[in-house]
């Protein structure tokens, strides 16, 4: 059975719009129909004297189950070579699940719908990119005009490049 997922990809290390296309070529070997969405940049949330960071969000079709694709996800993290050091520090991918169908999962090691989207302009509008409607698999109905999203932008330069 397959299973519609949204995953967050992030990036501040060592070049990050390579970092997040290098991750969405190792995701077209987990994900069926994947679509990309346009890479935002913008400042650190967090530990401030970070670089930016570069987000995107990819919708995809799964037959794995939420833990097997967090295995994944994590799999492509270390392929290229994140190291966890600092919560919130500089990364060079960070892979999340943001939404796994309408799931609703809470086991240790994870949480889905992904507890931090709401609070991030830089999930949210890419979010948006590929779900027009506005309304989430997990429920909520996002809105640009409730972020502040100054320091957002979207840039042209696309993953492939
Ligand atoms: N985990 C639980 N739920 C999930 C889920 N839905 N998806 C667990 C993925 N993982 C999930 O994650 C720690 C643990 O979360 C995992 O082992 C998994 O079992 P991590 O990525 O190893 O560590 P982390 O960096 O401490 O946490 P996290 O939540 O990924 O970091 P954040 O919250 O994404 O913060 N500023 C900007 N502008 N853009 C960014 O992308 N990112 C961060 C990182 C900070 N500031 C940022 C950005
Ligand atoms: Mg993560």
């Amino acid at each position: 059975m397959y299973t519609e997922v949204y995953l967050g990809l992030g990036s501040n290390l060592e070049l990050p719009v390579k970092q997040l296309g290098t991750a969405i070529n190792l995701l077209e070997s987990t994900l069926d129909h994947i679509e990309v969405a346009p890479i935002y940049q913008s400042k650190p949330l967090g530990p401030t004297g970070q670089a930016d960071y570069f987000n995107t969000v990819v919708r995809g079709w799964t037959t794995l189950d939420p833990i097997k694709l967090l295995d994944a996800c994590q799999l492509i993290e270390d392929k290229q070579n994140r190291v966890r050091a600092e919560r919130w520090g500089p990364r060079t991918i960070d892979v999340d699940i943001l939404y796994f169908g309408t799931s609703v999962v809470k086991t240790g090691r994870l949480t889905i719908p992904h507890p931090e989207i709401l609070n991030r302009a830089f999930v949210v509008f890419p979010l948006l990119d590929l779900m027009p409607s506005g309304s989430s698999p997990g429920g909520d109905y996002l809105n640009r005009s409730d972020y502040d999203h100054s320091s957002l932008k979207q840039i042209n330069q696309d993953h492939k490049d």
